[in-house]
């Protein structure tokens, strides 16, 4: 872009803002399309969620080569995966490899967290300011910032006054923490919640687990790759690639074929068995066709589950409280454990129903709930995150004619396919709300490649504005409306900001699914992107 001013650092094609795993593969489509671009990471390092949430016990519930890259078959067949779900580590070295191995590296700058973007419609472009006075100015902003990367805290009245040690579990220090001989605390149960407490359980003198609303986890049921399966891998890339981006779910499951009802009581339960021995979300994806969209059959496999919850925890008041009363399954986003059930019969591990004894302070010692004071060397909050909008509220984008984004989302965000929005031209955000239900890099891979083949056919055609027209964006806000009755989704969960205090409840995630994000996208395609471009 032309009119440089002295104070603007750089001056890119393109602004890419997050370096995790949707940011990386946006710098690498764009700089391979040509474009000069500049990524802007907060964190000192790449990995997005897999470079903050270094807990023990973090890892994939996404089978790892589902989750990896499918843009280059010779990094598929170079890289092998130790885990069908790898860890934490793991995975944040493969997005080093990534980054190192197409020489990523020099077009990111670390430490850049951005505090304001503003887009000029003069010279049809964005400015970005990072907290330490850096300044870019491109024609496009992509932002890339994840959907759960604005870690939560809970305001329980002392929570600073503890004089023990405090993690968030998406804020993990880089320093291992010691835990051995320690009286540890583990406040929520969610996805992190139920991995980092049996990670932890063994080296601990004391673990108590503070929950609120239990979930129907059940076990990841992970192993390692053998040798020979990653000769299938590798054989089969080109067959795995198509079967998932074919899928709606971002899986390689093989969905099944018959309804709950149409087994008899003991196939059900042979079946139930079969399923809760599979990996991952196989438990979703393979179980009975009507376990999702029928209460009675799903009823049936949470009776399944009470069971199994119940066969593993030998104390009857403690299964009590694991078992979930306030959603069916997948009413809440379902987690994959190891270990969880069964840690409860360690004599020194307590389960806390936050029903039962809310926490009323925190103080120097500890943890006081309606029943008393529990003294603690480390408080680990697994309380979640500001999901979907987070990162993108906090940016400080201001759109045309001054128009802030937080304005126009107070109500919740209003985007067409979770990538664009009406009065923000040239933004982008891949990844963002309303744009998956599933596994994520899928629908975000496909969402960066559509925006890549969208800032090409501009440049290509002379134009430098891209803006979505609004009726594309209210069709897709009625497909959102119209669909999310579909979900099981609980208003009280996260997927409607349900656990973040002052936010507008509006439903965050894709109902529609792949088909529904395909087909708006093949409209814009096949029209020649009209109304796009100016
Ligand atoms: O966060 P969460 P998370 N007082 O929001 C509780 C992904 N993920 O970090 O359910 C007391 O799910 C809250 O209680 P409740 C995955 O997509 C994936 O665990 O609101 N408790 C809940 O128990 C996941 O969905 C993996 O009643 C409070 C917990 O804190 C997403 O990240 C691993 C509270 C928060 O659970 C977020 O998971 C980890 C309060 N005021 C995460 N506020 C994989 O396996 C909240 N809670 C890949």
């Amino acid at each position: 872009m032309a009119d440089r001013s002295p104070e603007v650092a750089e001056d890119v094609d393109v602004v890419v803002v997050g370096a995790g795993i949707l940011g990386i593969y946006q710098l690498y489509r764009a700089r391979e399309a040509g474009f000069t671009v500049r990524l802007l990471e907060q964190g000192n390092g790449v990995g997005g969620t897999w470079y903050w949430n270094r807990y023990p016990g973090c890892r994939f519930d996404s089978e790892s080569y589902t989750y990896g890259y499918l843009f280059s078959e010779e990094l598929w067949r170079d890289w092998e995966w130790s885990e069908e779900f790898a860890g934490q580590p793991e995975t944040e070295r493969y997005l080093n490899h990534v980054t190192d191995r197409f020489d990523l590296r020099r077009h990111i700058r670390f430490g850049s967290k951005v505090v304001a973007a503003v887009w000029d419609e003069e010279s049809a472009g964005w400015t970005l300011n990072t907290e330490d006075g850096h300044i870019v100015r491109a024609r496009h902003f992509v932002s890339t910032t994840g959907v759960l990367s604005v870690p939560q805290f809970p305001d329980v009245p002392g929570r600073e006054d503890f004089a023990g040690e405090a993690y968030h579990t998406g804020l993990w220090p880089k320093e291992p923490v010691d835990f051995r001989g320690k009286r540890v605390a583990v406040i929520g149960t969610g996805s992190s919640g139920v991995q980092i407490a049996p990670a932890i359980a063994d080296e601990v003198a004391t673990l108590t687990v503070y929950q609120r609303t239990p979930s129907w986890a059940t076990p990841l049921n992970n192993k390692p790759i053998s040798a020979e399966r990653q000769a299938e891998l590798k054989a089969e890339f080109a067959s795995i690639k198509e079967t998932l981006e074919a899928s709606n779910v971002g899986f390689l499951h093989e969905a099944h074929d018959r309804k709950t009802f149409e087994d008899t009581p003991e196939e059900r339960e042979a079946f139930y068995e079969k399923i809760w021995r599979s990996p991952g979300f196989a438990k979703m994806t393979t179980n009975y066709t009507d376990m999702m969209l029928d209460d009675e059959a799903n009823a049936e496999f949470c009776a399944f589950l009470e069971k199994k919850i119940r066969s593993l925890v030998d104390d009857e008041e403690t299964a009590d409280k694991l078992i979930p009363r306030n959603h069916a399954y997948g009413g809440l986003r379902p987690p994959f454990v190891t270990g969880y059930f069964e840690m409860f019969n360690k004599p020194h591990v307590e389960l806390v129903s936050l029903r039962e004894e809310p926490i009323t302070r925190v103080t120097e010692t500890g943890v006081e709930t309606a029943k008393g004071l529990r003294e603690y060397d480390i408080i680990v909050w697994a309380t979640g995150f500001d999901f979907g909008t987070g990162a993108l509220r906090r940016m400080g984008v201001t759109g045309t004619d001054g128009l802030e984004l937080t304005e126009k989302w107070a109500d919740g965000p209003i985007t067409w396919i979770g990538v664009m929005a009406s009065g923000f031209p040239n933004l982008f955000f891949p990844g963002g709300p309303h744009g998956a239900a599933g596994n994520n890099p899928r629908y975000g891979g496909t969402q960066v490649d559509f925006v890549t083949e969208l800032l090409v056919h501009a440049r290509d055609h002379g134009k430098r504005r891209i803006e979505v027209p609004r009726h594309a964006e209210e069709a897709w806000m009625t497909m959102i409306e119209n669909f999310r009755q579909y979900s099981r989704f609980e208003e009280h969960g996260q997927y409607y900001g349900g656990n973040t205090a002052g936010k507008a409840k509006a439903f965050l995630l894709n109902p529609g699914g792949k088909p529904k994000m395909m087909e708006a996208i093949g409209e814009a395609v096949s029209s020649g992107y009209q109304g796009f471009l100016s």
